[in-house]
């Protein structure tokens, strides 16, 4: 078995496997250029081949152990009607949708498809072309943090207007994050039918609710994906990030079925170790696979301190069924000399 799988049926492997949140992206040279290329980020992410590429190019270059598909969590608001594009250097701009009208207008899931398509594609042609021990990562935004979007039309620092809609009028939110959540089991079907080995749910927003709101719009829609996903796909892992979960990521764990939950770097691995790895949970409950949580920021810092902080992380989590990852993605600053210093300090 791929050495990723292995780590999310819970094994612990004395090098952990090891990929980067972003990992394709715009600290590539490879990546600008055909980012260029292709005119705007959407038609990266709408052409098969374009983006098989783009997926392809860390993997080449840094040999990691998994590959994520190149696409975005904004795919599936425009998949359902809303409208969206690209600004460069700022950022995405949706249509705002905060009431029953904006719900109204956006399509049944079973019209996603006309959209998504060229995503299963890409998914496709990435089964046959990666490396046999490469393992593939499918994705979808989960339903709260695509929320935060449709309902703010951009990226926002404190997701507000979601916040708002939420405490205003409760079901009427419901509706919006029940349709999301469907529209994801659907579209990370279809990725995991297309060749997906493993799914991640990206909560990128997780942080911002209060602890009511998190169980409802965070740890329920999450259960629901993965129960539906068990059923069409047993044995695929899900992976969660509840960015932000803080004290409430263990009953993330516990409660939603997933196999793995990526941590943020504000979280101390020897807790979440204590909290939620196999060898330390309840009876009746297996625990999860960890994943993270390194700073981003050491991509672009370098030095020494890259070196002993990755080494000590490693060491930390040796007997846990463990995955390297960063806390958040990595940034266009970062240094491509910097992955490779990361990666000899984890494999070494
Ligand atoms: O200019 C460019 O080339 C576009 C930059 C870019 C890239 C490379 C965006 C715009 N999205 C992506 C790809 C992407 N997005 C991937 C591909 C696979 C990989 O990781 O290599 C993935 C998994 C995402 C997921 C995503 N998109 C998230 C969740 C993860 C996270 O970073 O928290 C979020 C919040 C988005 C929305 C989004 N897409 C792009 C931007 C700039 C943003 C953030 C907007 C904001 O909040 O201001």
């Amino acid at each position: 078995m791929k050495q990723l799988l292995r780590v999310l049926h819970g094994e612990a492997l004395d090098v952990p496997p090891i990929w980067l949140m972003r990992q394709a992206g715009r600290y590539l040279p490879e990546y600008r250029a055909l980012r260029e290329q292709a005119g705007s980020f959407l038609d990266l992410c709408y052409t098969p081949e374009l983006a098989e590429e783009v997926t392809l190019q860390p993997i080449r270059r840094f040999g990691f152990d998994a590959a994520i598909l190149f696409a975005d969590i904004l795919l599936v608001p425009q998949a359902l009607g809303q409208e969206l594009r690209f600004v460069e250097g700022e950022g995405p701009r949706l249509k705002s949708i905060n009431d029953a009208v904006g719900l109204s207008r956006l399509k049944p899931v079973d019209e996603i498809d006309e959209v998504l398509a060229p995503v299963y594609e890409t998914v496709a042609r990435l089964a046959k072309s990666l490396p046999s021990e490469v393992t593939l990562i499918g994705f979808a935004g989960a339903p709260w943090t695509v929320a935060t979007y449709m309902v703010a039309g951009r990226g926002t620092p404190d997701q507000g207007p979601a916040r708002n809609w939420m405490y205003r009028d409760p079901a009427g939110f419901a509706t919006l994050i029940d349709l999301i959540t469907e529209a994801t089991i659907h579209y990370l079907s279809r990725q995991i039918s297309a060749g997906a080995e493993v799914v991640k749910l990206f909560d990128s927003w997780a942080g911002s609710l209060a602890p009511e709101m998190f169980t409802r719009f965070s740890i329920d829609p999450t259960r629901k994906i993965v129960a539906a996903l068990k059923v069409r796909h047993p044995g695929v892992p899900v992976i969660g990030f509840p960015r932000g979960a803080g004290a409430l990521y263990p009953e993330f764990a516990a409660a939603t079925g997933v196999a793995a939950v990526a941590l943020d770097s504000a979280v101390p691995l020897s807790w979440a170790r204590g909290a939620m790895s196999p060898e330390a949970t309840q009876p009746g409950w297996p625990g999860v696979a960890l994943q993270g949580n390194l700073d981003p920021m050491l991509m672009v810092t370098g030095g020494s301190v890259l070196t002993e902080t990755a080494k000590r992380m490693v060491a930390a989590m040796q007997g846990a069924p463990y995955i390297f990852n960063f806390g958040h993605g990595i940034t266009p600053d970062a240094n491509p000399a910097h992955v490779e210093q990361l990666l000899r300090s984890v494999r070494g």
